[in-house]
């Protein structure tokens, strides 16, 4: 046998072309709506953008054949990986292509610093070919620096002239985009001549709204932590022996162990948006896992699932209220840096936090504790990835457990195995869904900028509709926007969408909940993403989206 430098697989998707709405397929014409409004805050966002505050939704539809101007566009991929980036730039760059065969892609390296320190790759039909439907981000690599200095916009305005560049594609979450609608905003204002279009992407899924149905790589993270959960699950009900405590990604929201759960049925998913509205403390979640295993241990079911989101201790408003008064206190903290063990930062931290957080942080186990005083990541948010909640929540449940038993009030036996699923999913080979969508957002943002658009976002609706039927177009960035406190001050965002307890996924979960937790075969076990087969196996958008739109 020769050495193999692809997978059969990878060999095959090579040349998978994704499905795009009609409206895609020729040629484009432009309608705009009515104009827009922020989301909340209206005057505020008005009086800081007011070149991009106001325009029109537009939607694309067939029409006749056009000329387009030549045009350079430089692309960033921004933050966490997402399956489908490499979809996006592939797509934007046959968009170019179609519209004007001399039309240039640069892609800027490694984040947004790419465009601050001028570097770059141009972008050619050989590079592009390598990597169209594959997972990962390193055509051109990503990065977390923010963009926020007017210095940093004007070193990316002297590459974009030297370069041609007429526009800029950022590729990110609700903070990227956020920074990407500043930068429009300036770039009008000095009358710099570079648009600025935005891309949808998180794994998260906390990019949405009315026009952005979903981020893109939601489903294919979510389809792979399914099929691991699945596996995990008939492992469990096999050697029926142990509890498996599943963390799973998702920075803030809990958006991924919400769609895990719809997709594999668990006996227990914690969502942090219940556990903050019920103003749970760290004790009750303990003691809502615990009654399932003390039920389940009646019935001879020694073995369960747990599935807890990343982002838990953000939401528990004691744990909360800690977290901040650790960002306050350890922002730009020479002293604490100065440290050298544990011992002297720990004493540090106490000595400097108020009562009732200093109680929390003792009482946390000291691992955790270590881990809440990490460095912030360039956005200022603790890297909740790095903090261990699953490990914490078996180490309380197990001593709850101990308890119990001494009491006469458990009888069962625990033994415990933990899990986190995270970076299993962020490059994977995107699902069909995945491709599709993202080859048709990079497409579309190719026409909003050569139609000389700026401030929007590459929006494609009506996902979970055959992708002919989809609906694409752009949404202006100013109307995701409110203000909100950041280190201290009021800020424009995009509103970050986190887990509606009245919306039709939370709902459909709570009414089965209970019958997942004491049931002895409520476990789905959903096996690994399709890419070739019958469309209900293969082309299926996530269980949320096809709640939220009443499917
Ligand atoms: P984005 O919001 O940038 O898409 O990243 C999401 C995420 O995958 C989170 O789920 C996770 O907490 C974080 O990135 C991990 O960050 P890092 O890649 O720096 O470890």
């Amino acid at each position: 046998m020769e050495l193999m430098t692809k997978s059969p697989l990878q060999i095959a998707r090579s040349s998978y072309q994704p499905k795009m709405p009609a409206a895609l397929k020729g040629s484009v014409v432009l309608k705009e709506g009515a104009a827009t409004q922020s989301v909340a805050d209206q005057e505020d966002i008005k009086k800081l953008f007011p070149n991009t505050y106001g325009m029109p939704l537009i939607t694309f539809e067939n029409g006749n054949a056009k000329e387009y101007p030549v045009v350079g566009v430089g692309v960033i991929l921004s933050g966490g990986q997402a399956p489908g980036g490499h979809n996006v730039i592939s797509g934007l760059y046959d968009g170019l292509k179609a519209l004007n065969p001399k039309n240039k892609l640069y892609g800027f390296k490694n984040g947004p610093s790419g465009l601050v320190d001028h570097d770059y790759v141009e972008l050619t039909d050989t590079i592009i070919d390598e990597y169209r439907n594959t997972g990962g981000f390193d055509i051109i690599g990503s990065g977390r620096t923010k963009l926020e200095e007017e210095e940093q916009y004007e070193k990316g305005a002297e590459i974009c002239k030297k370069l041609g560049i007429n526009a800029i594609v950022i590729i990110g979450g609700d903070d990227s985009n956020t920074n990407a609608c500043v930068l429009a905003e300036y770039y009008v204002q000095k009358k710099h001549g570079i648009q600025v279009i935005g891309c949808p992407k998180t794994i998260d899924g906390d990019l949405k709204n009315e026009m952005i149905e979903t981020s893109f790589g939601f489903d294919t993270a979510c389809k792979v932590y399914s099929e691991l959960i699945g596996n995990i699950q008939r492992d469990a009900n096999s050697a029926k022996k142990y509890w498996h405590f599943i963390r799973l990604m998702g920075r803030s929201a809990s958006h991924i162990a919400l769609e895990c759960a719809l997709q594999s049925q668990p006996n227990i998913c914690i969502i942090s948006e219940e556990v903050e509205a019920k103003n749970q403390t760290l004790n009750d979640v303990v003691e809502e896992i615990v009654q399932v295993i003390v039920q389940r241990a009646d019935t001879g079911l020694n073995f369960g699932t747990v599935l807890i989101p990343e982002g838990l201790i953000e939401f528990i408003p004691a744990m909360k209220k800690l977290i901040s008064e650790l960002n306050d206190l350890l922002a730009h903290n020479d002293d604490f840096n100065a440290l050298q063990t544990e011992d002297e930062k720990r004493q540090y931290v106490k000595g400097l936090l108020s009562p009732d957080s200093c109680q929390v942080y003792r009482s946390l186990p000291k691992g955790i504790a270590r881990q809440l005083t990490l460095d912030r990541d360039p956005h200022g948010n603790v890297q909740v990835s790095l903090i261990e909640t699953e490990k914490l929540l078996i180490e309380m449940v197990a001593k709850r457990l101990a308890m119990l038993k001494a009491e006469g009030k458990y009888k069962g036996k625990f033994a415990s195995i933990n899990h986190f699923f995270g970076y299993e999913g962020r490059c994977a080979i995107p699902s069909n869904f995945d491709a599709d969508y993202t080859y048709s957002l990079g497409y579309t943002a190719s026409i909003l900028i050569s139609e000389g658009k700026t401030g929007y976002m590459s929006s494609v609706r009506n996902l979970t509709a055959p992708a002919d039927e989809w609906i694409a177009g752009g949404v202006p960035i100013t109307m995701m926007m409110n203000m909100e406190r950041r280190h201290g001050k009021m800020k424009p965002v995009i509103q970050k969408a986190l887990v509606r307890l009245d919306g039709a996924p939370f709902k459909y979960f709570e009414k089965y909940r209970k019958s997942w937790a004491d049931d002895k075969l409520s476990y789905i076990y959903p096996g690994p993403i399709q890419y070739y087969g019958p469309t209900e196996v293969c082309d299926q958008p996530s269980k949320t989206l096809l709640l939220e739109q009443g499917k």
